[in-house]
Formats: C-alpha cells, sequence, structure tokens
C-alpha cells in the first residue's frame, strides 16, 4: 500500500504539472472516443520505472502498454490516468490508480493485496490493504449504511461504442426514476472511492477494465461494500456493482431483469 501510493503521488504530479494547456490526443482505441494522450504514456512510463526498481520480481499490467509478466507472484494493476475524457476536457476528476494483486491479473480470479488512488487535482488520495481497512488521506472512511433505492445516488458510467451506449441509456432510463439521482464523474476509480467515503450509495458500470478496478475495488470492500458482478459472477467487465450488501442486493435484482449485462443487438443501432 505504501510503494503504490508513493509512486501514485509522483506519477500525480507528473500528471498535473506536465499538462499543456490544450492537450492533444495521441491515439484511439476501442473507438474514435476511446483516446489516448501522451500523458497517459508518460504516466505509465513513469510508474513502470518506479515500480520495476523497487520490486524487479513483480509483473506489471497497464492499461497503455499491457502485461509484463514477473516471478515474484505479485503483479501491479495500474491505471495511469483514469478518467483519459475529463483530463482531455480539464474537468478536475481524473486519478492515477495503481494496485498490487496475487493470481492472474484478472478479476475473476485475482486477489487484490493492496492499492491506491490519488485524485491527479485535488489530491485527494484512497489506500487500502487487505485486511487493513480503507482510508481517504489516512483517516479511516466507511461505507453508507443503506437506504431505499429511492433514496440512493447512485453512480454510474457509459463506454465509447454506440452499440454498448443503446444498452445503457436502455438501462439508465429505467432505473433513474426508482432512484434519488444517477451521477456520472467519468472515472470508474474516483466512482467507487467515492462510494467508500459515504459520497454515493451504489455504483454500477458495464465494461470496466482490470486496471479501471483493481485498487478502487479494493478501497471500497475495506471501507465495508459488497462488489460484486451479476448472476452470483465476480465484479468485471460484464458488469460492476457496488454499495452496502443490501442495496447491491435490489440493484443486482434490477439489473439481472434488465439483461443489463448484455448489450444492445446489432441491428438496432441509434437510429434504429
Ligand atoms: C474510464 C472509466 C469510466 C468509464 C469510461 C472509461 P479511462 O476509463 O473510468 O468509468 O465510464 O468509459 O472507461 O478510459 O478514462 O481509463
Amino acid at each position: 500500500m505504501a510503494l503504490a501510493e508513493r509512486v501514485a503521488r509522483e506519477a500525480g504530479t507528473l500528471v498535473r504539472e506536465g499538462r499543456p494547456r490544450r492537450v492533444d490526443v495521441a491515439a484511439t482505441k476501442s473507438s474514435p472516443i476511446d483516446v489516448v494522450t501522451a500523458m497517459d504514456l508518460a504516466s505509465e512510463a513513469l510508474i513502470r520505472r518506479s515500480l520495476a526498481s523497487e520490486r524487479p520480481q513483480d509483473g506489471i499490467l497497464g492499461e497503455e502498454e499491457g502485461l509484463v509478466a514477473g516471478t515474484s507472484g505479485v503483479t501491479w494493476v495500474v491505471d495511469p490516468i483514469d478518467g483519459t475524457v475529463n483530463y482531455l476536457y480539464g474537468i478536475p476528476a481524473y486519478a492515477v490508480s495503481i494496485a498490487a494483486v496475487t493470481g492472474t491479473p484478472d478479476p475473476a480470479t485475482w486477489t487484490v493485496l493492496a492499492g491506491c488512488v490519488h485524485a491527479v487535482e485535488d489530491g485527494r488520495t484512497w489506500t487500502a490493504a487487505l485486511g487493513h481497512g480503507a482510508f481517504l488521506d489516512g483517516a479511516p472512511i466507511r461505507v453508507n449504511d443503506a437506504r431505499p433505492l429511492a433514496e440512493s445516488l447512485v453512480g454510474t458510467g457509459f463506454g465509447y461504442t454506440e452499440r454498448r451506449r443503446v444498452a445503457q441509456a436502455r438501462v439508465v432510463a429505467d432505473l433513474l426514476p426508482r432512484v434519488r439521482d444517477i451521477r456520472r464523474i467519468g472515472s470508474a476509480a474516483m466512482d467507487l472511492c467515492t462510494l467508500a467515503g459515504g459520497g454515493l450509495d451504489a455504483y454500477y458500470e458495464r465494461g470496466l477494465s482490470p486496471w479501471d478496478l483493481a485498487a478502487a475495488a479494493i478501497v471500497a470492500t475495506e471501507a465495508g461494500a459488497t462488489v460484486t458482478g451479476l448472476r452470483g459472477a465476480p465484479a468485471g467487465q460484464a458488469m460492476t456493482v457496488a454499495g452496502p450488501a443490501e442495496t447491491v442486493g435490489r440493484l443486482v435484482a434490477l439489473l439481472e431483469g434488465l439483461d443489463a449485462d448484455d448489450d444492445a443487438p446489432a441491428e438496432q443501432d441509434a437510429v434504429g
């Protein structure tokens, strides 16, 4: 946990101090709006160098450069800037996320040992270690007690492809009249950490990658949240739902009923 925090803060300083007034897109990934900036790449390179110099035997799985396997049994799971679109537009809700896991670096089977999510612009820093609790800037945090769904503030997010968004729009349209309100912060790592400290009552999102989830998931679970998928599956790409156990039970039932872990059929595009 201490190493994750130190390196996340180091990368945070690079991202904050190195942000040009106008950020350009360096490349795109799953769609023209799924962007990478030069700073995503620079931040990941710094994180890899720092972790490798401290723990050369460990593996590293990063959003931009993929997996470099290690021999120690520990793999670092790294998102150099979670909330890249916010970074691109200068919306101050993006974070560096670093976690250490054992097992295959896959949410379905891994064990997260420790993690840190560092909000770059305001400096808030969430940390957690397995069995040691969760902290915001060093102070212990707890998830809210369950409230009726109608009084619950729910966080969520949307993917980068039209097909995925048609399905997500159908789900959020059904949920909106049933909850207090919806928040779309734009960083899954910050969504889950905000939930862990009581700033949200529940969170769900389809499409999270291992690096969006790793550090923030242990912050949420060590703060007392249930973090799961649908149909008895663990949290992961198909769906991630988090919150106090009771609320998660209700939200999971609703999302299963809406087939929220399934994208719209190909023929049903936005103009169909
Ligand atoms: C982002 C997630 C966010 C999701 C976005 C994107 P990125 O990660 O944190 O929750 O809604 O679509 O996946 O791409 O900024 O690392």
